[in-house]
């Protein structure tokens, strides 16, 4: 129930998403990861029902903020592991799940709304995510050895922990 819970949510989120506003802007520097799942078993499923790990991106600001051209990797060598395309808009407030399947696209679900899978995969065993903008790091995020289905989530305080909770295209939970 949960986990369709969650899936709906972010159907819902990535429908807000196509929804032209006059008022995005492009300053990412609003945009942070804020959560974290290197060993996905059941938190969450994509649409051809595969779980891979995922990434939750929020935007912290009162604005929609246009995301094409923004970057996300899983190290700081090449941090254009992913662009993000044209199109994709993070709403004020809302949340963002980026699927680290390890085979880039972008898959237009039935409803029109985008789901956003990318080249990398996250390792369990510890690594980063890193979003930048034209070679510059605007957010970045390690995580140490990571269980299945726990999370690394970002605190209301802006420190991270483990969380037992997932909640991919929600508030975290501890
Ligand atoms: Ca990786
Ligand atoms: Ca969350």
């Amino acid at each position: 129930m949960k986990k369709l819970l969650s899936l709906a949510l972010v159907c819902v989120l990535l429908t807000a998403l196509s929804v032209p506003s006059l008022a995005v802007t492009r300053d990412f520097a609003s945009v942070k990861v804020n959560e974290i799942m290197a060993s996905n078993g059941d938190s969450l499923r994509d649409s051809a029902g595969e779980s891979p790990d995922w990434i939750e991106l929020k935007n912290e600001s009162d604005e929609d903020i246009d995301l094409s051209g923004l970057c996300l990797s899983d190290g700081k060598k090449n941090l254009e592991k992913i662009v993000f395309p044209e199109g994709v808009v993070l709403p004020a407030g809302g949340f963002l799940i980026v699927f680290c399947s390890g085979e880039e696209r972008v898959v237009t679900l039935d409803d029109g709304t985008l789901e956003i899978h990318t080249a990398f995969k996250l390792s369990a065993d510890g690594e980063k995510a890193v979003l930048s903008y034209q070679g510059v790091i605007l957010d970045i995020v390690r995580f140490d050895l990571q269980t299945k289905d726990v999370s690394w989530a970002k605190k209301p305080d802006g420190s991270w922990a483990k969380s037992e909770i997932p909640t991919p295209g929600a508030e975290n939970e501890f």
